[in-house]
């Protein structure tokens, strides 16, 4: 496989401009009827057409109406004798293909006995041949026939313009999409489906049709995803001026599904991760999680199919700026600035979790890509989750009001076209030509760029006789591959200061005339810059990137006192729960740094504790920022901070340290658990589900407490709630902290809990993922997976199985995977290779398990490599995973 550049893109040859597509559904053989209208593009020299195509059978070519000369190039179809001149033509091809044994979950595949479709990056290709790539926009028309008992209901973008009945107990339905649009967004659902339907008027008067279709029996589970769609639609009209374009919106759910969901214009696909969800099945992050993805999804019909990517290379153009949308969605949904707040810091903890290390890695990258070998691998934290950062920073620099002006000169220039990363930055600048961003917008463009992560080094320095405070700034940023040297970025720099009380301080420059209290932006253009305060009546302590202002990593050197002041007074949320983190950080990594005997040499300190126990009882904080402070930080952000990596070691000293909270906050515990175990009626709403997750936090630690002493009372207790939850949450929870306690009733609850939910796939999910999750105890969880992957439930095809299974093991559990026998990284091979001959998009998600292996300290570093040795020395591995393991080891 050859890398694709940026650098080459160049227009298509051809324009198609309608597209009639007939389709007769079999699972075994479905017949693709495929009448295009074609033009050259005038634009580029004449050459041959080449139309994509991937295991596919072709059957016929007609040119108007008359068979053709063509030839195969690889995948391509090559049409050389076409017309001349610049008329349209008629082109028509006739394939078939199997969807049956269609197990990549790429173009037209069966699931469950219905047929869906996923055609984002290059599905469509795998339908029918065509020009699949973003920038040829089409009109479609679509029919589709098939068996009536066996699929009553047949879907595809657009309108219903006639269905009707057929010979031999078919029928059919044909669909016209009054939008014209990339191949990527094409969608058709065929089978035995249910709706749940919504009218909805617009604020300018539209009459809408909303459906949510799913299999029967799953209707009662359908109300959260349908109010999300409302709240989608109303939000988008209300903050962005942006309406729904369509008479009727679809959201299909199936239970096989490579991604979380899928922007199809009119027709949205889900996993059904993302659509299902009572009280009874699914938990508050589930909730949450259905509405953040239902309203991405819908977001994207602005962001991303109204305007759409000139190339894949522009993913983050709808990506990113469609992670921002849904991230301000759901924090204007949450409402309270606290619970704002603990959404920003959900997501950045996301951000520092899984995209710093890729930026850090060997898939690192920049927002817009200059190459890739398989576009399924870009399909990453950068592109969305950083690119979502680069949008924010684009907010702050123009204000909430001039971005939204910013938007509205988006879609005035290019509606209906097919765009750039720059066309976006570009409209946001000329739309505030004042702004910061206007004037920086060449050097702006560097997060788009530039991959790695920049670092920020802050110091501060207080002259008592001036009253003055100077804060010197440095930026850096480490190469990443084939990036050796970075220029500085913009970089947006929230400040505040506070006294030693907490107090806040005013901000005044010796340039700025007036001083402010409250937070300032400072964008930082240069390597480095000094910043003097004036009149500044004590040392301050000062709280840097507030509301995290930048993608970048901190240094300053805090003191305990003064994280401790930030803790308990700053007025901006994200830095204080920052503080707290930065206290757990530095005791975590100097007992990690050090050989110290945990058993004799407690990691936490008093100072600590206390400060804890203050947040805790402290009646003026929410549950659920309380949840978060006391949520120590992860092992995957822990080894990030080290230069070299003993993930045994780093696993140790964070279950030390939970314990050693669990045992010394105690009486704290109790009393949260005492306060917030009963949230009344089940609603999914910030300050419930905060209580039911700090309830549930403080369950575990009751129960690792009890371990510890012995005692069986709250593992008891732990078990009656288990079992007389009025929720999945509370019930979750409860079997969570049996299991992460590693009591022995554990197995008992567990046993129960399938059970109780055999019948529930997505809650069996949560049963394999909560086993194979689990902290490992003497190395019990690896034969615990393998033991898993034989249970008569578990099945390798299904994507969420898969996932819940193998990923929670490989990916999610550092403490259980890196096993100094080598013994989880030979499992990680295998299940690699296995999975790339089914699913090579899911295989090569799962070959980045090993992305920091370089980090590993012995003998962890020469195993993992030795296992991706061995999966890269595989002779027919797909692109997908191909591109991974090579990265990996170059
Ligand atoms: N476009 C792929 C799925 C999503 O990001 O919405
Ligand atoms: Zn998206």
């Amino acid at each position: 496989a050859t890398a694709i550049h940026r650098a080459d893109y160049t227009a298509p040859a051809y324009w198609i401009d309608t597209v009639e597509l007939v389709f007769d559904l079999d699972p075994a053989k479905t017949r693709v009827l495929n009448k295009m209208r074609l033009r050259r593009n005038g634009d580029v020299a004449p050459q041959a057409l080449r139309l994509d195509g991937e295991e596919l059978n072709l059957a016929r070519v007609l040119v108007n109406g008359q068979g053709t000369s063509f030839k195969m190039d690889g995948n391509q179809l090559v049409l050389e004798n076409l017309p001349e001149g610049h008329d349209a033509f008629d082109l028509e091809i006739f394939t078939t293909c199997n969807p049956a044994k269609n197990t990549k979950l790429m173009g037209l595949y069966v699931s469950n006995d219905s047929f869906f479709t996923q055609c984002e990056a290059e599905g469509f290709r795998r339908i029918t041949y065509f020009l699949d790539r973003p920038d040829v926009m089409a009109s479609y028309t679509v029919t589709l026939r098939a068996d009536k008992a066996k699929y009553p209901v047949l879907l595809s973008n657009g309108n219903l313009v006639e269905e009707g009945a057929l010979d031999d107990g078919r029928h059919f339905a044909k669909w016209v999409d009054p939008h014209k649009k990339p191949c990527y967004l094409f969608a058709l659902v065929a089978g035995q489906l249910v709706a749940r339907e919504q009218r909805i008027r617009s604020r300018a008067g539209k009459d809408h049709l909303l459906q949510v279709f799913v299999r029967p029996g799953d209707l009662d589970k359908t109300e959260h995803a349908m109010n999300s769609l409302m709240a989608s639609v109303a939000w988008d009209e209300a903050r962005f001026g942006l309406p729904l374009d369509l008479e009727r919106f679809m959201i299909v759910a199936t239970s096989d599904f490579n991604m979380g969901a899928m922007e199809n214009k009119g027709l949205n696909i889900f996993n059904t991760k993302y659509v299902l969800a009572n009280q009874a099945t699914a938990t508050d992050a589930d909730f949450s999680n259905i509405e953040s993805v239902v309203g991405h999804e819908y977001f994207h019909n602005w962001t991303g199919n109204r305007v759409t990517c000139q190339d894949w290379f522009q993913l983050s153009l709808k990506e990113g700026l469609t992670v921002f949308r849904d991230q301000e969605f759901s924090q204007d949904l949450a409402g309270s600035p606290s619970a704002r707040a603990v959404k920003r810091i959900e997501d950045v903890r996301v951000l520092r979790t899984a995209q710093f290390p890729e930026d850090a890695g060997p898939m690192a990258h920049p927002v817009r890509p200059d190459s890739y070998i398989e576009i399924n691998n870009f399909y990453t934290v950068t592109i969305y989750e950083k690119g979502a950062e680069v949008v924010r920073m684009m907010q702050t620099l123009v204000g909430r009001d001039g971005f939204a002006q910013g938007m509205k000169l988006y879609f005035e220039r290019h509606d209906g076209q097919a765009v750039t990363c720059d066309d976006f930055a570009q409209a946001i600048a000329d739309a505030n030509p004042q702004s910061d961003l206007a004037r920086l917008l060449p050097q702006f463009k560097r997060w788009y760029s530039q991959a790695g992560t920049p670092r920020l080094h802050a110091s501060g320095q207080y002259d008592a006789a001036a009253r003055s405070y100077t804060l010197s700034l440095t930026q850096s940023c480490a190469p990443t591959p084939g990036q050796a040297i970075k220029d500085p970025f913009v970089i947006p720099v929230n400040l505040g200061l506070l006294d030693a009380q907490g107090q806040a301080l005013p901000l005044q420059l010796a340039h700025w005339n007036q001083a402010e209290s409250g937070t300032r932006t400072f964008v930082l253009t240069e390597a480095s810059e000094t910043l003097t305060f004036v009149n500044v009546d004590s040392a301050p302590v000062p709280s840097i990137l507030r509301d995290f202002s930048a993608p970048v990593v901190l240094d300053y050197a805090y003191t305990d006192t003064e994280l401790l002041t930030l803790l308990a007074h700053d007025n901006d949320p994200f830095n204080r729960w920052e503080a707290g983190q930065r206290l757990a950080l530095a005791r975590a990594l100097k007992a990690i740094t050090s050989d110290s005997d945990l058993a004799n040499s407690p990691v936490l300190d008093e100072a600590y504790l206390d400060a804890m126990r203050q947040v805790l009882a402290d009646p003026a904080l929410d549950a659920a920022f309380k949840e978060l402070v006391l949520t120590l930080p992860s092992e995957t952000y822990l080894a990030e901070q080290l230069d070299v990596v003993d993930p045994q070691r780093i696993h140790a000293v964070r279950e030390a340290m939970r314990g050693q909270l669990a045992t010394a906050l105690q009486t704290q515990w109790q009393q949260a658990w005492e306060d917030n175990r009963d949230t009344g009626g089940y609603q999914p709403d910030p300050v419930s589900s905060g209580r039911r997750a700090l309830a549930g936090l403080a369950l575990t630690q009751l129960c690792v407490a009890a371990r510890r002493s012995g005692d069986t009372v709250w593992p008891g207790k732990a078990f009656q709630r288990f079992k007389d939850a009025a929720n999945m949450t509370d019930r979750f929870n409860a079997l969570s902290a049996l299991v992460i306690s590693g009591h022995e009733l554990a197995a008992p609850a567990l046993s129960r809990f399938h059970a109780l939910f055999k019948n529930e796939a997505l809650v069996i999910d949560k049963w394999f993922s909560l086993q194979a999750g689990a902290p490992d105890h003497g190395g019990h969880v690896l034969p615990a997976v393998r033991q898993l992957m034989n249970h008569p439930d578990f099945n390798l095809r299904n994507p969420n199985r898969a996932r819940s299974v193998i990923f929670s093991f490989c990916s999610a559990n550092p403490g259980a995977f890196h096993r100094s026998d080598a013994a989880g990284y030979v499992f990680w091979a295998d299940r690699v290779i296995e999975l790339d001959a089914i699913n090579p998009q899911v295989a090569a998600r799962l070959a980045r398990a090993l992305d920091r292996w370089k980090k590993l300290a012995e003998p962890y570093r020469s195993a993992a490599r030795e296992a991706i040795a061995r999966v890269a020395a595989k002779a027919d591995l797909s692109n997908d995973v191909r591109e991974v393991v090579t990265r990996a080891l170059a």
